[in-house]
């Protein structure tokens, strides 16, 4: 079993309630599911309403790939529809971490590309994976929470 980490937002419609589908979608493949608090965010991008992001943890046999299709699903499940890049949506769902491996193909990147330079993917993972190594981010191994403490003030 692998642990795994993805990263919720929302900032359209009943945002708590996107959060809610989107933490039960991801309960449903994982095991030993930890799930943080939901956290309300300036929006990075683009002018757009504010977010309420989430990290949601947990432990799998699934492909990475597979848990990419799975996010995808629960995504379109909430009906999102994409217009532009880093636009506002009702439910975002990136998957963040697989145990300590990178992945770089051209559907999917982990750890996911923007982690460690964002505070509204950062601050709620510390809450359930804040001694968690994200591999790639630095030597000697950095965490989830370290990374957090490097950012700068107003991320
Ligand atoms: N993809 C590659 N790696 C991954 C991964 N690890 N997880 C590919 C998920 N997807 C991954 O994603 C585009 C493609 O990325 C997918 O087809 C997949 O193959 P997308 O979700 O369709 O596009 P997007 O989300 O609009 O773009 P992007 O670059 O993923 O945006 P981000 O980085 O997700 O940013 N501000 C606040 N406060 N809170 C937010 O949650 N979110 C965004 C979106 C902008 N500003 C925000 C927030
Ligand atoms: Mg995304």
């Amino acid at each position: 079993m692998e642990r795994v980490a993805f990263g919720l937002g929302s900032n359209l419609g009943d945002r708590a309630r996107f959060l809610r589908d989107g933490v039960a979608g991801l309960s449903g493949v994982l095991e030993d599911i930890a799930v943080s608090g939901f956290w309300d965010t300036a929006p990075i991008g683009p002018p757009q309403p504010r977010y309420l992001n989430a990290a949601v943890t947990g432990r799998t046999e699934l492909e990475p790939e597979e848990l990419l299709a799975i996010a995808q699903k629960i995504e379109q499940r909430a009906r999102r529809v994409r217009t532009q890049r880093w636009g506002p949506r009702t439910l975002d769902v990136d998957l963040l971490l697989v145990g300590d491996r990178t992945i770089a193909t051209p559907a999917l990147t982990v750890p996911h590309p923007r982690l460690a330079e964002r505070a509204f993917v950062l601050r709620p993972l510390a809450e359930v994976a804040g001694d968690w190594v994200v591999p790639g981010a630095g030597v000697p191994d950095v965490t989830v929470e370290e990374l957090l403490a490097r950012l700068p003030l107003g991320c």
